[in-house]
């Protein structure tokens, strides 16, 4: 089997690169990625051997083509994926989510090639807080942000190219994710790295806005799963039932510290914020009987923090640029 992984050289399809190897290790796998400012070089570096990797984009409809016509699945990770890189300038958000999905769709329409589309759970909106309620494969798309309404374009389009043209196609969206080899603009690894930095994470607003976290190898057994079982014009959902508030992952990082529960700071909120987000996985649970294995959430933020702790050469190189980002827009 022949698999090109666009945006495999960003944080999810990099972990996804290393589940392949392990799970699939027959597999040819062919990385396509732009390299924008979140792909890291030595994430590239410590691929498996054999993992060919091609510098492009997913907007260039002849390079896409080219790839595609010879492998036989692709699996897009492909994003430009930060909310706030999304309110400071959009229009990328639209070349990447939106019109390089369409190329890669188009691709493989020309070729039969299996599709399988990650998305997010933004791209329903938000939930209230302090209700029970969670997204459902029916709830409608109602996305509230920049960065979802352009997810949310990207994942109307393979519906259509499903249905219309017979495309091969399914999409997933997933909760939040955290593990090794996230960019240290996100909210784990902004907090983890300040504090190896001796400094106070930063909390948007009350910090009572909740996310559903999932381990980034949960996700990706769960992409696996959809791959081999899911049902072609099927959008499905993917979590792992682990709602927190901000703060009470702040909290849990302190002590994973040894620092006093108050030593953080409450900063301007993200406009827009999206409250809470919460995934009812009952359908891919039932249609292929994937679980998620990393349900203890102490002991996977801990390992995380491990991770961040021991591999400091790996994101060093981009902490300072990314604290810049924000105090230029606080
Ligand atoms: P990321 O920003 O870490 O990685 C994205 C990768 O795509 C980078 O390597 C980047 O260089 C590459 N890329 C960007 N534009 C490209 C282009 N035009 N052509 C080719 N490559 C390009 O993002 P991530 O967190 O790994 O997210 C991957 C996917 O998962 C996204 O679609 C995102 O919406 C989705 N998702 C992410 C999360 C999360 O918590 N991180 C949760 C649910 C869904
Ligand atoms: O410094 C911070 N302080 C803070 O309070 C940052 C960077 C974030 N936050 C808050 C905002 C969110 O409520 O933490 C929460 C998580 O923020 P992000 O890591 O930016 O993630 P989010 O906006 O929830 O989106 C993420 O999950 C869904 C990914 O970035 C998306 O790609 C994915 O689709």
């Amino acid at each position: 089997m022949r698999i090109l992984v666009p945006g495999g050289a960003g944080f999810i399809g990099s972990n996804f690169v290393h589940t392949l190897h392990h799970e699939r290790p027959s597999w040819e796998v062919t990385v396509l990625d732009a390299m924008t400012y979140a792909a890291n070089p030595a994430t590239v570096a410590g691929f498996p051997t054999g993992t060919e990797v091609v510098a492009g984009s997913i907007t260039d409809a002849t390079l896409v083509d080219r790839l595609v016509r010879s492998h036989e699945v692709v699996v897009n990770f492909a994003a430009e994926s930060h909310n706030d890189a999304a309110l400071a300038s959009p229009e990328p958000f639209v070349q990447t989510n939106v019109v390089g999905t369409f190329t890669l769709l188009e691709a493989c329409r020309s070729h039969g090639a299996r599709f399988h589309h990650v998305s997010t759970d933004e791209v329903f909106g938000d939930l209230p807080l302090g209700t029970p309620e969670a997204f459902t494969e029916a709830t409608p798309l109602r996305p509230s942000s920049p960065y979802s309404a352009t997810k949310a374009g990207g994942d109307v389009l393979v519906g259509a190219w499903a249905r219309s043209f017979g495309v091969q196609a399914t999409v997933s969206r997933c909760s939040n994710n955290f593990g090794p080899f996230q960019h240290v603009e996100k909210f784990i690894p902004r907090q983890i790295t300040t504090l190896l930095d001796g400094g106070r994470p930063q909390v948007y607003g009350t910090g009572a806005n909740v996310r559903d976290w999932i381990h980034v190898d949960d996700h990706n057994s769960a992409v696996l799963a959809l791959l081999d079982q899911g049902v072609p014009g099927k959008a499905y959902l993917i979590g792992a039932r682990c709602e927190k508030s901000n703060l009470d992952v702040v909290r849990t990082l302190l002590e994973l510290f040894g620092l006093a529960p108050d030593f953080y700071d409450l900063v301007a909120d993200r406009p827009g914020h999206d409250l809470r987000y919460a995934i009812d996985p009952s359908l891919l649970e039932g249609d292929t009987g994937w679980a998620p294995a990393h349900t203890d959430f102490h002991s996977a933020l801990k390992e995380t923090v491990d991770w961040y702790r021991d591999n400091e050469q790996w994101w060093r190189p981009t902490k300072a640029a990314t604290e810049e980002f924000y105090r230029s827009r606080a």
